[in-house]
C-alpha cells in the first residue's frame, strides 16, 4: 500500500514550485527543552502537522503562505523528546487537499499516528478507504478566512454524511465572531465536531464573561462536541512566552482552558500544534508548551483524560480496554 501511494507521489513531484518562505515566516523552534511536567504513559499530541518537505511533497497552489519545511521524521523526533506516544497529524492549508504528505506521516509512524484531512466534493469512495487504511479518522472543515477560500456549507454537508459512515468526525478551524452563524451548522452535523484551540477566545475578555459563555453554552448545549484546549501561544496577548526557561507561559490563556477541562473532562484534547504555522510574535520552546499543561489540567485524573483516555477514544478505539 505504501509503495502504491508513493508511486502515485511521483507524478505529481514539482521540481520548479516556489518554496520561497513567506516574508517574516518563524521557523519552528530547534533544541526545545525537556518539560518539567511528566506526560503520563500514552499521551497523544492530537493537534500537529507536518509541511513538506516541499522537495517531496510540493505546497498547494491556492495556499495562502508558504512555510518552512517540517518533515515527519523531525515531528517524531519532538514527540519522543517531549515524551509523546503518538500523534495526531493534522493537515495544513499549505498542502490544500492533497494529504499525501500527512497520510505519508501516518503510514511512516507504525500506529503512532493518526490524521485529520481536507477532502473536497468531488472526493471518491476508494480515496476515502485509502485515507481511511493509512490512518485518517477525521476531516478539517475551516472558516478561518486568512487561510482558505470559502466552501459553501452543502458541500461541507454532503462530505460530513460521506465521513461519517466511516466513523469518523469533523474538526472545526474558526475566529470567535463568527460562532453565533455557525453554530447550528455545527450542531446538526452528523459526527462528533472537535473545536479547534477553543474557538479563538479574545482572552483580553474574562474568561467568566459573556463572550466566552457564547462557547461555553454552545459545548452545553452540544453533547458530540469536544474541544481542543490548545495555541495559548497563538491567543495570548499579555503571555509570559514560552522562552527562557518560562515553566508558567501564557498565564492569560489558561483560564479559558482550565474553565473548559474542568466543565467538560471526557471531551478534552490537548496538542503541541508544532510547527506552529503563521505565528508572528515569537516561536515557542515546545518543551515550556508542555509545562503549560499542569496549569489548565490540574489534577492526574484531568491530565489522563486530555492526554490519554480521550484521545484514545477518539482516534483509537480499537485499542481500548477500559
Ligand atoms: C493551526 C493554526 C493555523 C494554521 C493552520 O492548517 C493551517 O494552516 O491550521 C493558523 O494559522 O492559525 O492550527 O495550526
Amino acid at each position: 500500500m505504501r509503495a502504491l501511494w508513493q508511486m502515485g507521489r511521483g507524478a505529481l513531484r514539482m521540481g520548479t514550485m516556489n518554496t520561497t518562505k513567506t516574508p517574516g515566516w518563524l521557523d519552528w523552534y530547534h533544541g526545545p527543552s525537556t518539560p518539567r511536567f511528566r506526560l503520563p504513559a500514552n499521551a497523544v499530541d492530537a493537534h500537529c502537522h507536518v509541511f513538506g518537505p516541499a522537495a517531496e511533497f510540493p505546497f498547494a497552489p491556492e495556499r495562502k503562505y508558504t512555510p518552512c519545511d517540517a518533515s515527519k521524521a523531525q515531528l517524531f523526533a519532538l514527540r519522543d523528546h517531549l515524551g509523546f506516544a503518538r500523534n495526531v497529524i493534522v493537515q495544513a492549508t499549505c498542502h490544500g487537499a492533497d494529504n499525501s504528505a500527512m497520510v505519508d506521516a501516518c503510514l511512516a509512524s507504525n500506529g503512532k499516528a493518526r490524521g485529520v484531512a481536507t477532502v473536497r466534493r468531488d472526493i471518491g469512495d476508494d480515496e476515502l478507504q485509502r485515507l481511511h487504511y493509512s490512518g485518517v479518522r477525521g476531516v478539517r472543515f475551516n472558516f478561518v478566512k486568512r487561510l482558505v477560500d470559502f466552501t459553501p456549507k452543502a458541500e461541507l454537508e454532503e462530505i460530513a454524511g460521506r465521513i461519517a459512515k466511516l466513523g469518523w468526525h469533523v474538526v472545526v478551524y474558526f475566529e470567535a465572531q463568527d460562532l453565533p452563524e455557525l453554530k447550528d451548522f455545527f450542531a446538526a452535523l452528523p459526527t462528533i465536531v472537535v473545536v479547534d484551540h477553543m474557538g479563538r477566545p479574545d482572552v483580553s475578555k474574562p474568561a467568566d464573561g459573556p463572550e466566552f459563555a457564547v462557547f461555553l453554552d454552545f459545548m452545553r448545549d452540544n453533547p458530540q462536541v469536544w474541544c481542543k484546549v490548545s495555541c495559548p501561544e497563538r491567543l495570548s496577548v499579555t503571555g509570559p512566552k514560552a522562552l527562557d526557561g518560562e515553566t508558567n507561559a501564557y498565564r492569560d490563556v489558561a483560564p479559558f482552558a482550565r474553565r473548559v477541562v474542568e466543565e467538560f473532562p471526557d471531551r478534552v484534547l490537548w496538542g503541541t500544534d508544532w510547527p506552529h504555522p503563521n505565528l508572528k510574535d515569537h516561536m515557542p520552546d515546545d518543551g515550556l508548551l508542555v509545562d503549560f499543561i499542569p496549569h489548565i489540567a490540574p489534577t492526574a485524573q484531568l491530565q489522563q483524560k486530555l492526554l490519554v483516555d480521550n484521545p484514545m477514544r477518539l482516534y483509537w478505539p480499537e485499542e481500548l480496554t477500559f
